[in-house]
């Protein structure tokens, strides 16, 4: 243990957490939103605006009641990369409420709040992947049931709102913060048909009353490990159970859609603008699309993290091609530049401090590929772009998902389609063309890529290479590098 000098809060905040006025209310108080949202609300309260205290809400465990209260509602967030590192104290997370197996937090509670945010991952909007309908396979089943006593996120915010609406009527503001596609769209489209039968005279209000901002949210900070709750105790010197090891790097793009109050966020650097699209797509496309890239053929090749990826060489390569075709896709969003936007993700994805798990990225990959991968894929094919990459990303996948066994890290990736991707990949072992076809014709997939042959026999080929190399990594890299091609100065 070095520098055994800070403790959490010794750093000075310049502000007194507990006389920040409790104004914004967030679902989903994980590492995500610790790392990310709540810096931007500290930010706010470090400028003299003290409007915005936070209360969390966790509406199934982890519990962190017990470890905030001990820790007085501070925590740190140490950055750190290739260049430096920082770590603050966080001081706006005032106050945490869980609902645990055996206890049900009343949504009312919190009808006073003045702006909501939540970071619930895609499985918490309850929905069929690729569409804005609840899928009644899901927790909302039971929600629909008893609506009284919700515990999935459309169900506790429609339990708050129908309390809203009954007392102050107050327009509220709920902004998803999820990385998913048109995410205030998709939760808008979840809460209406929610409230359309569970709770029918809130339907109207809702629409006329609530706002679901779009927006997209930035900030590698991979779930704590050992490793990483070492480094938050050597640089502080101390123990801190709520603290977060993230990237330097953050952006929160905010669509400009407002009913009620909203902080300040301009003044601690949010981008308001009216059109969210492209500077999602450019997220999605370029940073995340590279993180599953390298989660699928990365694992191929031996490497376990993000990090051993973005410093292999045939995968940098392999990546620089694959940008290059993603950006060929993109809009680029006002003030961005996509030639940057690329350097600078091959730069964040080597930072050596954020050991990303390929594995972890790799979960909920049904999920995650539709707008990463395929969504691009099919633009390129019809503009006869650089398909190439992606066909070989979805052979990497098409390799393992759905397999029960554990990784070369002893890890099983986790996917709410598991049980549909295992019967495919045991219904069609070792037959690579029923395979392709029967993987790129789920529903979750544009109908235009398992229409088009070049890109399935692609898929084909890469499977039996990948098939055939499995287990040697040094081959898997040779058969990846071969199709490398600079593109983009490093
Ligand atoms: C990652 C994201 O696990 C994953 O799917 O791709 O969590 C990624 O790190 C964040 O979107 C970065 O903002």
């Amino acid at each position: 243990m070095t520098n055994k000098t800070r403790q959490i809060g010794s750093e000075t905040l310049g502000y007194d957490p507990a006389a920040l006025a409790p104004g914004a209310l967030h679902l989903g108080v994980g590492a995500f939103h610790r790392g990310h949202q709540e810096v931007y609300y500290d930010d706010l309260a470090r400028k003299g605006i003290r409007d915005w205290g936070v209360t969390g809400v966790n509406i199934a465990p982890p519990d962190l009641t017990d470890i905030h209260a001990r820790q007085g509602g501070l925590y740190s967030v140490l950055t750190r990369d290739q260049h430096g590192s920082t770590c603050r104290t966080i001081g706006t997370l005032r106050q945490v409420a869980v609902q645990t197996e055996g206890s049900t937090l009343d949504p009312a509670r919190f009808v006073n709040a003045r702006f909501v945010t939540l970071t619930i991952t895609e499985k918490g909007y309850c929905h069929v992947s690729g569409t804005t309908d609840l899928d009644p396979r899901s927790a909302i089943s039971q929600d629909l049931a008893t609506p009284d006593r919700p515990r999935t996120a459309p169900g506790f915010l429609c339990r708050l709102l129908d309390a809203r609406r009954r007392t102050s009527g107050k327009g509220l503001t709920i902004a998803s913060c999820d990385n998913v596609p048109a995410n205030g769209r998709l939760l808008q489209g979840v809460m209406e048909q929610f409230a359309a039968e569970a709770w029918p005279e809130l339907l109207p209000w809702m629409r006329d009353n609530v706002a679901f901002p779009n927006s997209m949210v930035d900030r590698i900070v991979p779930a704590m490990s050992d490793e990483s709750r070492a480094l938050l105790e050597d640089a502080l010197g101390a123990e801190d159970g709520l603290g977060v090891v993230a990237e330097p790097f953050r952006q929160w793009v905010l669509q400009d859609s407002v009913s009620g109050d909203r902080p300040p966020f301009g003044e601690a650097g949010v981008q308001i603008v009216p059109d969210v699209a492209p500077f999602e797509h450019m997220k999605h496309r370029m940073l995340n699309g590279l993180q599953s890239a390298y989660a699928e053929l990365g694992r191929l090749c031996g490497c376990g993290t993000s990090f051993e990826a973005a410093t292999n060489d045939a995968l940098v390569s392999w990546g620089k091609r694959f940008l290059v075709a993603q950006a060929a896709t993109l809009r680029c969003p006002p003030g961005e530049d996509l030639s940057d936007y690329g350097r600078v993700t091959l730069d964040r994805l080597a930072n050596p401090t954020i050991r990303h798990p390929l594995a972890q990225i790799a979960s909920d990959g049904s999920f995650k590929l539709p707008q990463r991968i395929a969504a691009p894929a099919a633009e390129l094919l019809a503009t006869g772009g650089d398909w190439t990459p992606h066909a070989m990303v979805f052979a990497g996948w098409m390799l393992t998902a759905g397999d029960p066994a554990p990784d070369a890290t002893g890890y099983v990736p986790t996917d709410p389609l598991a049980t549909t991707l295992a019967d495919l990949r045991t219904r069609h072992a070792g037959d690579a063309p029923a395979t392709a076809d029967a993987f790129l014709r789920l529903p979750i997939f544009p109908a235009a890529l398992g229409e088009n042959a070049a890109f399935r026999t692609a898929i084909e080929t890469w499977l039996v290479t990948f098939a055939e190399r499995r287990g040697t990594p040094a081959a898997v890299q040779s058969a990846i590098a071969a199709t490398a091609r600079e593109v983009i100065d490093a």
